[in-house]
């Protein structure tokens, strides 16, 4: 805005290339780029009135092809689910800006498998948030950013065994919009 039109112009098309590049390596321009926070409610069945189902409130939404996306969760789940098998691996902060996730304002790159309740996955944009256990009345803030660079619609899964059923996976684990939802990515 302080420059002339033109020259803000041919500037911007200078820039362009260079902040997407930036952008891909998570070390700058992020500031510049389009910039979207969607912030979800995690609660447990006592508060969503279905005992043994944990539920995260805003499980779908829509975000644009290359912006910056602050996705930010708000736990009250005081229950710990620990990954098995193949999906320990989702104990680790993957597909985020900047390699970690804040956790309560702090930024870990993991969550130990013991604190594990819950994890926010988009599988096919090879994002996880590992969300750990909240203290028991209070609440815990976990955020993370990406950037998606594919269009489509992306089913997100948390593979935490936090259902029913002998194996945790029941339930709430296998009900769209409940433990699962889908997130859009438009052009
Ligand atoms: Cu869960």
């Amino acid at each position: 805005m302080k420059h002339p039109m033109a020259a803000a112009a041919s500037l911007a098309l200078v820039l362009a290339p260079l902040a997407g590049g930036a952008l891909a390596t998570g070390t700058a321009g992020a500031a510049a780029a389009p910039h979207v926070v969607e912030t979800m409610r995690l609660v447990t069945g006592h508060m969503d009135g279905k005992a043994g189902w944990p539920r995260i409130l805003n499980s779908s939404w829509t975000v644009k092809k290359g912006e910056s996306v602050t996705v930010r969760i708000i736990s009250f789940d005081d229950g710990t689910a620990p990954l098995v098998g193949n999906y320990m691996k989702y104990d680790q902060v993957m597909g985020t800006t900047t390699g970690k996730e804040l956790v309560a304002g702090k930024p870990v790159k993991t969550v130990s498998d013991i604190n594990v309740a819950h994890t926010f996955t988009l599988p096919t944009l090879g994002f996880n948030m590992p969300i750990p256990v909240a203290p028991t009345g209070k609440s815990i803030v976990v955020t993370a950013t990406f950037v998606p660079h594919k269009v489509g619609t992306f089913v997100w899964h948390c593979y935490a065994p936090c259902g029913s059923g002998a194996n945790g996976m029941g339930g709430a684990m296998s009900t769209m919009t409940w433990m699962t939802g889908k997130i859009r990515v438009v052009a």
